[in-house]
């Protein structure tokens, strides 16, 4: 019966997949663990010669669960490394072979099992997940072959255990046929890295339990019907069904109604139900609620939801996929805390009690089954197993195996059929398996482009033009990516409700747009939402040569093929800290949406699709040269889902007076009330803030102050000229460069060439701006300034920028300096940033305190800002880093009106400023500040390898260019990009 690891065939010596219970759901001790340390060998080949019987007493110890290439990380790889692909195979495309070279580890353990367990019932052994193909025998006999790296597996072994101690053996192979259809854009782990255990299934117990709760939004009544099998699979004769708290108890398989409180992602209410039988009890969390995509719109409970979500890869850095309880709580709560209401479980069903937690936390999930043939889009699809009607069982079974495992969760509300596998034959039995077991849940499809098999229309990462028509269904008459076969599935299309599977790529430093995309999507109907591309970078814990560590991507391994830090675009770094992109993300999906509307108004809407703003309790703010002068707490009508109410700034604020000559905002935020509050909130936990500005803050006076002319130079104030107009110190401290910018080190965005033009990287390279060389034509005193003009341009170019600088003593300790920037001639695309780079001596320059008044905490740039807000804030240069793992531009604080660096010479006040970019002047300036150069930022490959230089390198910019996400999506809008355009930066320079 049995094949190998080359075979395209369903697992054999398996049972029917049955649903999990979760932790403590099954009365009595049914489930032993068998987690813990086994004896382990890897063998070079898959036919390791070694016999089941072989206890393999003198091997390794290794943890289970757990990969082997990471058994020893970060400090040692004793079984081979990681290996980062994201499309290509890391072996021919050749299948179902793979290389005769296939690492192959030989799993050994002891076990006992339990009193009572043989001679009543069946014994089982449950995996759930290897990767990728195993062999399980017990006892020296070989029992099953399985695969399906994400699902589990379960074995009877009744017949081959006694009392006593047996011997379990379990080979598993890095590379099997499966390979081709697991072909998920991450690292290429191996072994037994999801827990093992040994389960008692009694005679006459609950084998399976399908649980129908549905909730009628009309009437308020839930109907709840649950289906109980034995473990032979047929119905249980006798189960019973009892939900102590609604007063109900009924014969499994019996319809029953009651008035019910639904299950929501905003209000998970949950209610146990226990099934019983005389054997067994099990204990189920479920919630009433309806799905439906009738009219072509999303919709739970009758009403129509926005997924404000992402992509959640199974990740640690020390563990890759065998994720510990710890880390899944983590990701629900972190989630939470950050405004996310949805999560697809990309590319394959999750460890089993994430979903527990979905359910409990209130996430709607997309769970999606372990396929993907990415890989063979480089052979334009010849040979997909989709498309082959061999792997027909093998795909259908992997579909079933979720649905059979996870259709009891209410926070499951759709089934995705897999990822980036093209279409084919095997796509309609996937899709009719899913649909048999399960007609009350959508099914997603994304990669057929006909949608015939899927219940949503589903993209990725579309720019905005095209998002905005299929929001709103006005697709032309052919859609943008090729004609479909007929008329009639072009229409089918158009009446499904549309969704981002994927969208905001958030590698590096970005993902830049978020607010207009959110914005298309909040705007029409038909679309139900999207998935930021992904939660969490998957770097791997490593160590340099020094013993440093760091988070290693692609290439970090040795691998023969890699694709880098592709595999590094979360929203959390692998640490789970969270990146300022998901700072963002959480202002932009606030379910209390405050914007502003005029000068002084700021509207408040409920996103919320099914709360009141009952609880929700909202303060203002006036902030005034950063500081908090006045504030309080303001009511609101509870708005109803989707309503909005207007706010006026001096209806809010009464009579409290605005402070002369400063600049003033107006914020608001809206918190939890604390009777309100769940426990994974925070107090500060904010559920929306919004802010304008209600006034600008005066000029500081013109500079009076003389300037004194030197045998070599000018002093001005604090500033000393040299006799070519050069800046070479302020107070005490020595400058080592001062001209202007237009570059940045690269991030992955600006790397990428866009659909539509050249990346800015290119736009960069082209007229050399990342070697600006500066030369003075003038030095003049005009009254009481110097005046210098210069011209700078890079090293072999000819483009480049008109510059005047124009310096004023105001006395001793400060003058004020304004730069001029002209961009002269035919520029090929867009500038990184305009303004001032200055390069100041000083030893550890990391250490310096900043003390700013500005756009923070964080960094923002120009389309990636809903979540920094106007206040005062004190940092170090060092805090002011953000560790890409890929080092990139970082760290921008935009509208600093004022900043004090403590150098070792004395504080350097910069204040005043004032930027003017294409004729538009605002308060403040773009301020960035590092102990190292850009040069060096863009040359290291990981945070490491960044050495201070003895230099605070200072960026003063009018303006700096946006993100995007064009390392897979649109550039930065013309709204948010830098085109060259000319730029004046003003600041007012204190020394001491
Ligand atoms: C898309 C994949 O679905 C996802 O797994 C990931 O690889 C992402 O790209 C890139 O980070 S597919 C792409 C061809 C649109």
């Amino acid at each position: 019966m049995l094949g190998n690891h080359e075979s395209i065939a369903a697992p054999r010596g398996v049972l029917p997949p049955r649903f999990r219970a979760a932790d403590g759901g099954e009365a009595g001790s049914v489930r032993v663990p068998l987690d813990g340390t086994w004896r382990f060998r890897l063998f070079a080949e898959a036919e390791t010669g070694v016999s089941p019987a072989d206890p393999g007493e003198d091997w390794d110890a290794i943890q289970v669960p757990g990969h082997w290439q990471l058994a020893g990380a970060p400090d040692s790889w004793p079984y081979g490394k990681p290996v980062y692909t994201n499309m290509l195979y890391p072996i021919p495309l050749d299948p179902p072979h793979v290389p005769s070279a296939n690492p192959t580890g030989e799993y050994r353990r002891h076990f006992a099992v339990p009193r009572g367990w043989l001679g009543s019932g069946r014994v089982v052994l449950r995996f759930e997940g290897v990767d990728s193909w195993c062999e399980i025998a017990v006892n020296g006999t070989v029992l099953a072959q399985s695969h399906g790296s994400r699902l589990p597996t379960e074995v009877d072994v009744t017949d081959a255990v006694a009392h006593g101690v047996n011997l379990l053996a379990v080979r598993v192979t890095q590379w099997s046929a499966m390979t081709y259809v697991e072909d998920q854009d991450q690292w290429w782990l191996s072994g037994i890295y999801r827990p093992v255990t040994l389960e008692h299934h009694p005679e006459g117990g609950i084998g399976h339990v399908e649980v129908l709760a549905d909730y009628d939004h009309t009437s308020g009544h839930g109907t709840l019907q649950v289906a109980v099998e034995g473990y032979d699979g047929r119905p249980h004769p006798d189960a019973v069904v009892r939900i102590a708290e609604l007063g109900l108890e009924t014969p499994a398989g019996d319809v029953v109604t009651a008035a019910v409180e639904p299950w929501s992602a905003e209000v998970p209410r949950l209610y146990d139900v226990e099934v019983r039988s005389s054997a067994q009890t099990v204990v189920l969390r479920i919630g009433f609620r309806s799905v439906s995509t009738a009219g072509g719109v999303l919709t739970v409970n009758g009403s129509a939801i926005k997924l404000y979500g992402v992509n959640r890869h199974e990740f640690e850095p020390g563990r890759g996929r065998a994720v510990t309880r710890e880390a899944m709580l983590a990701d629900v709560v972190l989630m939470k805390q950050h405004n996310i209401n949805a999560v697809r479980t990309s590319h394959y069903p999750p460890h089993p009690h994430f979903l527990d937690l979905c359910d409990e936390y209130g996430l709607y999930v997309i769970d999606e089954g372990d396929m993907e043939t990415h890989g063979f889009v480089f052979e334009d699809w010849v040979g997909n197993p989709v498309n082959d009607p061999a792997w027909r069982d093998v795909l259908v079974d992997r579909v079933r195996r979720m649905v059979r495992r996870d259709a009891h969760h209410p926070g499951v509300i759709m089934w995705s059929l897999g990822n980036e596998a093209d279409r084919g034959c095997n796509v309609e039995p996937m899709f009719a398996a899913v649909r048999e077991l399960d007609p009350t849940r959508p099914v997603h499809y994304e990669a057929d482009k006909t949608y015939e098999f899927s219940d949503v229309y589903s993209r990725m990462y579309p720019d905005l033009t095209e998002l905005q028509e299929m929001a709103r269904r006005v697709d032309g008459p052919q859609p943008a990516d090729g004609p479909l076969p007929t008329a009639e599935i072009y229409a089918r299309r158009m009446t499904l409700p549309f969704l981002l599977c994927e969208y905001a790529h958030a590698m590096g430093n970005g993902p830049g747009g978020l607010t207009e995309y959110v914005d298309v999507l909040d705007a029409h109907e038909r679309a139900a939402g999207g998935f930021i591309w992904e939660w969490i970078d998957q770097g791997i814990a490593t160590r340099d040569v020094d013993g440093n560590l760091f988070y290693g991507y692609g290439g970090d391994f040795g691998e023969e093929l890699h694709d880098g830090s592709f595999v590094a675009d979360g929203l959390l770094f692998p640490d789970r800290t969270p990146s300022p992109g998901l700072v963002e993300a959480a202002a932009v999906y606030a379910p209390v949406s405050i914007r502003q509307r005029a000068d002084d108004v700021l509207t408040v809407r409920n996103r919320y699709a099914f709360r009141t703003l009952e609880h929700v309790a909202l303060r203002w703010e006036l902030v005034a040269d950063g500081e908090t002068v006045a504030e309080g707490t303001t009511d609101l009508a509870p708005l109803a889902p989707g309503q909005a109410a207007e706010l006026r700034a001096a209806e809010v604020v009464g009579e409290t007076r605005l402070p002369a000559e400063t600049a003033v905002w107006w914020v608001l935020s809206a918190y939890w009330r604390p009777e309100a509050r769940p426990d994974w909130a925070a107090p500060e936990h904010l559920l929306g803030r919004g802010q304008v500005q209600l006034q600008s803050g005066s000029r500081p006076q013109d500079a009076t102050g003389t300037i004194t002319v030197l045998e070599d130079g000018w002093r001005v104030g604090p500033l000393r000229l040299d006799g070519a107009g050069r800046l070479v110190s302020v107070g005490g401290t020595q400058v080592s460069l001062a001209r202007v910018d237009a570059w940045r080190a690269p991030t992955e965005n600006d790397q990428r060439k866009t659909f539509t033009s050249i990346s800015d990287q290119k736009a960069w390279d082209i007229p050399g701006l990342h070697r600006l060389h500066e030369s003075v034509r003038s030095v003049s005193r005009d009254g009481d300034a110097v005046v210098v003009t210069a011209r700078a341009a890079g090293a072999g170019r000819t483009l480049g920028f008109g510059v005047r600088y124009t310096f004023r003593a105001v006395d001793e300790k400060t003058a004020d300096v304004t730069v001029d920037i002209t961009p002269q001639g035919l520029w090929p695309g867009t500038l990184a940033r305009i303004g001032w780079l200055l390069a100041l001596e000083q030893p550890d320059a990391a250490s310096v305190d900043i003390a700013w008044t500005g756009q923070g905490p964080g960094e923002s740039y120009a389309d990636s800002s809903r979540a920094a807000r106007i206040g005062r804030w004190r940092h170090t240069v060092e805090q002011w880093q953000t560790p890409y793992l890929n080092p990139q531009e970082n760290g921008a604080r935009r509208g600093v009106t004022e900043a004090t660096f403590s150098l070792d010479a004395g504080p350097l006040t910069l204040a005043g400023t004032e930027s003017t970019v294409g004729g538009r002047t605002t308060d403040g300036v773009t301020l960035t500040a590092r102990p190292w150069s850009d040069q060096a930022l863009a040359t290291a490959r990981h945070p490491n390898e960044l050495e201070a230089d003895g230099l605070l390198w200072l960026h003063v910019d009018a303006a700096v260019h946006g993100l995007g996400t064009a390392a897979l999506g649109p550039a930065p809008t013309p709204g948010t990009g830098l085109w060259p355009t000319p730029a004046t930066v003003q600041l007012r320079i204190t020394a001491g």
